[in-house]
């Protein structure tokens, strides 16, 4: 009676040391690429974690002479639509003046081209044709 109880207590030490064994614990890092190795050695495959935080594109907003539009006006635009302090607002529209074009500000695609919209549509209520344009950084 004895060994026979023994007997069984051993049988069930041995099922729960298997069970045991097939469930080690190493329950990898969540992306799967954990992997046993018969014993306890655990290959890690993981590569690198990748930067979830990618920048956008960026896009300039370039501004076009004209012999039409007021320096005043272009001023104006690049305080109020390009957030630009008095000195730098007027530098960049001398810069346009001189050169033919110049760069207002760079932003992702959207705010650009937002701003692009604001300051044709603030042109066309003066009747001056200054001009706008997006080009990728
Ligand atoms: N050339 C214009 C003038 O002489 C001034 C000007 C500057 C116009 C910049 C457009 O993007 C511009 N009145």
């Amino acid at each position: 009676m004895r060994g026979v109880t023994q007997l069984a207590m051993k049988q069930e030490l041995e099922k729960i040391l298997l069970q045991a064994a097939g469930d080690d614990g190493h329950r990898g890092n969540g992306d799967g690429a954990g992997n046993r190795n018969g014993g306890d050695t655990v290959i890690e495959r993981r590569t690198k974690e990748q930067t979830k935080t990618k920048r956008p594109p960026l896009y300039k907003c370039i501004l076009l002479n004209d012999d039409y539009t007021p320096m005043e006006f272009v001023v104006e635009i690049l305080k109020t639509i390009f957030h630009k302090q008095n000195a730098e607002a007027t530098r960049i529209m001398l810069h346009v003046h001189q050169n033919g074009m110049g760069v207002a500000g760079v932003y992702p695609f959207e705010i650009a081209e937002t701003k692009i919209k604001t300051v044709e549509e603030l042109a066309q209520e003066s009747q001056y044709p200054l001009k706008c344009v997006m080009e990728k950084e």
